[in-house]
């Protein structure tokens, strides 16, 4: 086997943000810029001699480029096998579980996720280890110190058809091209009450699930239309797309508006859902009811022993800090803990390893449970249609039951996207001075109760992973809480989360009841005065 050292010098800003590193095509396209990254990965990841490696991505532009040269290099790095996606493609929710199925030691996913794709959009890279989960933090600052002082990266000559399953060799190592979908239907049939799901669409209920043509569509033809039998034509923009058809593959009310339309309409399907670019997030809109991912959290805990899979009860909730605490109420309903981690799934995987959770949710879209290390879009679809099969009742029907016991966490997040990024530090760092001297301070009908910059402490390794968000909380128990994306590729985005709970008034329009909360967002923070902007440019 021919290796040749191709030096190389760092590039400055390699560090893994929120989830791998994202970046724009253009950046990611320059010579030695992947290569520099995935070769800091393998320089730093622990793994014995012969390992298996799972490479998998989401189809989009320019994934084919960097799968064809990481297994070159995989190769030249003493890997003994390469399990790789068909055409190049896994969802991240299906890579997680490859690599947990067959042993591997870790994988690298190529996304950016819910970003948007072609030749002048996203690009990313991620690494997951050995339990299928993102690297937690002390990998990836390993990963990025690795990248500053980086002088050559390795490759064997040689080529792969990603498109023809089987096995082949690229220098001694052995490449298997699998078929990405079909593990992860088994897994997913093993979990869910499929025949109680066909008995409902046999009785004549109805879906549709918008792939935006990225890469659950595969997935959910099969799960959805050939297993589950709901009709052809339930999932729309099936075909995944390498720019996604021009869309921003993320699923909430402005960019998947015409599910949200479609399921607002008079003859709307029972149920509509959708997923992002990787496959890892999911939106849940019934017919004329709109569910927020921190509200589908706290339902499905509630209800997941209805599938087979949980049928033995949940060991724990975890949610992300800004995520809201519908779930809370819950666990606490349970009797069993819930853990506030900070955002990104990668805090999970040390709960879902120690046994001390079986569901995780973040407000950002994500939900998922220990059968995978990543959080997992059409999991979400079918546990949601697994619950609305056995309990024959509506979502709408659904959500105000359970609005009826714990009460109603009003939630809305507000971004502000391309935010310079001078701008938003200087937001942080003024309200990070100023949060000792908010207690007590009257803001409208509001009263300022405790402020803080969020700072966790693992309870499994005692890690500690200090300023992830300032949160305000109100004398009256809601909650803003402030953050800058880790995710975005231009600028900063500012996160405001808003959260106002009602134990008994569970009818009202969310904009109304965060009316005073988004008032006292701009007092507080000075959105407008730092930023220019007065108004967000999503609202989820
Ligand atoms: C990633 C992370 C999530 C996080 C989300 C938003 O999701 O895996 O845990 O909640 O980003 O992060 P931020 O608020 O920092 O932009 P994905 O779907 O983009 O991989």
């Amino acid at each position: 086997m021919t290796i040749h050292s191709h030096p190389t010098t760092p590039f400055a800003g390699q560090k893994p943000g929120t989830s791998g590193l994202r970046k724009k095509v253009r950046v990611f396209a320059q010579p030695n810029y992947a290569e520099n990254f995935i070769q800091s990965v393998f320089d730093v990841v622990e793994r014995a001699p012969g390992a298996t490696l799972v490479i998998g991505g989401d189809g989009r532009f320019h994934n084919r480029v960097v799968i064809v040269q990481a297994i070159r290099m995989a190769a030249a790095n003493g890997y003994g096998r390469v399990l790789v996606g068909q055409g190049g493609i896994l969802s991240t929710p299906a890579a997680s579980h490859v690599i947990r199925k067959y042993g591997a030691s870790g994988g690298l996913i190529l996304s950016a996720s819910h970003n948007p794709g072609g030749p002048d959009e996203d690009f990313g890279i991620k690494y997951n280890i050995a339990n299928g989960g993102p690297a937690p933090e002390a990998v990836t600052d390993a990963i990025f110190a690795r990248t500053q002082t980086i002088d050559r990266w390795l490759a064997v000559p040689g080529e792969v058809d990603l498109d023809r399953l089987g096995t082949n060799l690229v220098g001694d190592m052995t490449v298997a091209v699998i078929d990405p979908v079909a593990d992860y239907a088994e897994l997913m049939e093993s979990l869910f009450d499929f025949a109680a799901i066909r008995r409902a669409v046999a009785g004549g209920f109805t879906m549709a699930f918008d792939a935006m043509s990225a890469v659950t569509g595969p997935y959910a033809v099969e799960i959805l239309e050939r297993r589950l039998g709901f009709a052809a034509g339930t999932v729309r923009n099936g075909t995944p797309l390498e720019d996604f058809g021009g869309h921003h593959p993320d699923p909430n009310l402005v960019h998947a508006r015409e599910l949200y339309d479609a399921m607002m309409a008079p003859d709307a399907p029972d149920f509509g859902a959708a997923s992002d670019g990787d496959g890892d997030r999911n939106l849940i809109i019934g017919r004329h009811r709109f569910i927020t991912p921190s509200d589908s959290l706290a339902m499905l805990a509630a209800n997941a022993h209805l599938a087979p899979g949980y049928a033995g009860g949940l060991k724990g909730i975890a949610r992300s800090m800004p995520t809201s605490a519908a779930a809370d109420r819950v666990a606490k309903a349970l009797g069993i803990p819930c853990f506030e981690t900070p955002t990104g799934w990668k805090f999970f995987g040390n709960l879902l390893d120690a046994g001390k959770v079986t569901i995780c949710g973040e407000e950002s879209a994500g939900t998922g449970s220990d059968h995978v290390r990543e959080k997992d879009g059409l999991w979400a679809v079918l546990l949601w249609l697994n619950i609305l099969a056995v309990r024959g009742v509506s979502v709408d029907a659904l959500a105000r039951e359970h609005w009826a016991k714990f009460g109603r966490n009003y939630y809305a997040r507000h971004d502000y996207e391309a935010v310079d990024s001078a701008a938003a530090n200087a937001l942080i760092a003024e309200l990070t001075q100023a949060l000792p001297s908010l207690p007590g301070r009257v803001v409208g009908p509001l009263t300022v109760a405790a402020a803080d910059s969020f700072s966790y402490t693992d309870p499994v390794d005692g890690s500690v992973s200090a300023g992830q968000g300032l949160r305000v909380l109100f004398a009256c128990g809601s909650r803003i809480v402030f953050r800058l994306s880790g995710t975005g590729t231009e600028g900063a985005t500012l996160r405001v989360y808003l959260e106002a709970y009602s134990a008994t008034d569970i009818d009202r329009e969310t904009p109304a009841m965060l009316a005073d909360l988004i008032a006292a967002a701009e007092a507080i923070a000075g959105i407008a005065r730092h930023t220019g902007r007065t108004r967000p440019d999503v609202v989820t």
